[in-house]
């Protein structure tokens, strides 16, 4: 055990939170605020949902003295994904109900519901109850969102893959039944906080998350996690994981102690051992993560500070077990396959290019009214991308026809072919107006910065170039921008750091080019760049690749 630590606001606050309940129903009762106590805002975390303002509005309410428009944004937990057609009708409908209208998939593959006021918490949570959904765990100190490689047609074992999502998502829920008795009136059981083994009274010093990976396909972003589990397949059969860990992205602008990192190869465990490993794993970052500095808490610093090999040894001390070599494998893209594919088994699968992932419907494409009609035929499974898109999948033959009915109606059966390769692998966070920690524009503004820059690669002919390019309006690196051939990082509202360099199967890390610049000057650098792209890239060579062989910057 690591030596006596100085207990920081959020380690005493769930301390004291007798098993994530604090005073929450306290909190939810007050009608003078629209706001939480201030340690509830902490706890509510852990049952999904953030408190927020809108950041549009602050200015005109402060001038009127009113106090912020708080609302809060609740986070699912769907773990590898997918949800049946019932379930995303309801979604839809409960975004309506109690929110601004629009659901949001995630980067992590699932869907989050921003502008509920405090008064509607519970009536949206008892009614995705209802259709068995819930946001247990999706945020918090405790691990996220399982994820899981998304199209089944990617390979055989996918079904294998998201049912270990799942145990995962299982293993490591905590123990309270905080949540059913806050949000769905149930019976109180337990006055204090229950056992729970795994996250006992302090919880994890920070997030975890976990992702899970099937060769060639890197949809997922495997190594931006605390564990990665590689598939490895023998004889038509998963046999086992390639075990990585510490990958983690956030840093904080200013503070040289925090950086992006990719997950590091622990070994090989045979499935009938992996769940042991992710759990020790996990139990490892509980007891030596660092719970004085939140800056410095991840299980990334908690590997660099031990030692790959002291963190490893204790791993396999607490499995019983030591890791095997790690198997070989091949990563061969990130990006989502757009359009029709068929599996193993005969079904169809379309995947739909959602813009940052805002199920809205625009001029051009009609998006959420589309998906409703689809999801009302009860005809197809929504499986929603780490890349924020959709797929309709497990559609029947004899169903193909209706489907593609629906999305011709709808132009949404050729949008993958009316949209530009940079578009289609772009990606961008929330940002404005709802996050907190936004310093700059996200996903309202790369689509506009992308209608500049499809002109700009149109001019210097590189326009077929599918290149990856993520923005986000902070450093905290939730679009994963640390991973793009193009980052754009928020640094003040109408700037960004410009990073270039990582490859792209998702192996490697880019590195700042630029600090701190506005549209023009970003535009103006890629112009450059491009150019040179254009005469000088080797056949089939990357973007990213180039951007490291010609030295902007270093791998
Ligand atoms: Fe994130 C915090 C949105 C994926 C790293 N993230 C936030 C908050 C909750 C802001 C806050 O703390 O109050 C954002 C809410 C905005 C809003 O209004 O909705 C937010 N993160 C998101 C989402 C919705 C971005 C998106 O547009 O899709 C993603 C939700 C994923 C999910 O379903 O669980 C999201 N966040 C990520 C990822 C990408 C990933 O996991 O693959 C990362 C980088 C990987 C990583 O964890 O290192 C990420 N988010 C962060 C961090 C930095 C963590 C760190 O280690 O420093 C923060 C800030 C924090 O935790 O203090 C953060
Ligand atoms: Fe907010 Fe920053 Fe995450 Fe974007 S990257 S959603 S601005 S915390």
């Amino acid at each position: 055990m690591p030596e006596e630590i100085k207990e920081s606001a959020a380690e005493k606050a769930k301390r004291l939170s007798k098993g994530l309940r604090g005073s929450l129903v306290e909190s939810l009762l007050d009608e003078h605020t629209g706001s939480l106590r201030e340690q509830d805002q902490l706890l509510i975390k852990f049952h999904g949902i953030y408190q927020q303002d809108d950041r549009d509005r602050r200015a005109e309410r402060e001038e009127k003295k009113l106090d912020k428009h708080y609302t809060f944004m609740i986070r699912l937990r769907i773990p590898g994904g997918s949800i049946g057609p019932v379930h995303y009708e309801r979604s839809q409908k409960i975004a309506g109900d109690y929110g601004t209208g629009t659901l949001k998939i995630t980067t992590r593959q699932t869907l989050q519901v921003h502008g509920i006021i405090k008064s509607n918490l519970k009536p949206t949570i008892k009614s995705f109850n209802e259709v068995f959904l819930d946001s247990i765990a999706a945020c918090g100190d405790v691990n996220r969102n399982v994820v899981a490689t998304a199209n089944p047609a990617s390979s055989t074992h996918h079904t294998e893959i998201n049912q270990l999502a799942g145990e995962i998502s299982k293993l490591l829920l905590p123990k309270t039944r905080a949540y059913y008795e806050i949000w769905l009136d149930q019976e109180k059981i337990a006055e204090k906080s229950e056992e729970d083994p795994l996250y006992k009274e302090l919880y994890l010093p920070r997030k975890f998350k976990i992702a899970i990976a099937i060769p060639p396909w890197n949809d997922v972003d495997v190594y931006a996690n605390d564990i990665g589990l590689i598939a490895v397949e023998e004889a038509g059969k998963i046999i086992g994981y390639n075990v990585v860990a510490g990958g983690g992205l956030g840093t904080t602008h200013g503070n040289e102690k925090t950086y992006p990192r990719i997950a590091t190869m622990l070994g090989y465990a045979s499935k009938e051992n992996v769940l042991k490993f992710v759990y020790e794993i996990v139990s490892t970052q509980r007891d030596f993560g660092n719970r004085e500095d939140r800056k410095l808490s991840r299980l990334k610093y908690t590997i660099d500070r031990m030692g790959l090999g002291n963190f490893k040894a204790e791993v396999e001390k607490r499995v019983g077990l030591p890791f095997e070599n790690e198997k070989s494998f091949t990563f061969q893209t990130r990006s989502d396959s757009f359009g029709w594919a068929q599996d193993h088994k005969g079904f169809w699968h379309f995947t739909l290019f959602v813009e940052n992932g805002l199920i809205v419907d625009s001029d051009s494409y009609k998006i959420k009214t589309a998906l409703m009609e689809i999801a009302l035929t009860r005809r197809a499974i929504f499986r929603f991308t780490c890349n924020q898109n959709v797929i309709l999948s497990d559609i029947l033959p004899k169903d193909l026809n209706l489907i593609q009915a629906i999305l011709e109606k709808y132009k949404l059966d050729k949008i993958q072919e009316n949209t530009s390769n940079i578009r289609k692998n772009s990606m961008a966070c929330v940002a404005l107006s709802t996050c907190p920690l936004a310093l700059a524009e996200g996903q309202r503004y790369l689509p506009l910065f992308l209608d500049k820059l499809e002109n700009l690669m149109d001019e210097c002919q590189v326009k077929e170039e599918a290149i990856t390019i993520r923005m986000t309006g902070c450093p905290n690196g939730c679009a994963r921008p640390y991973m793009a051939e193009i980052g754009l990082v928020g640094t003040a509202y109408g700037h960004y750091n410009l990073h270039l360099g990582a490859d792209f199967q998702g192996k490697r890390l880019n590195q700042k080019f630029k600090e701190n610049l506005d549209e023009a000057n970003i535009l103006e650098v890629l112009k450059g760049i491009f150019t040179q792209f254009k005469s000088e890239k080797n056949p089939s060579e990357t973007f990213g690749d180039f951007c490291v062989r010609k030295e902007f910057v270093k791998a």
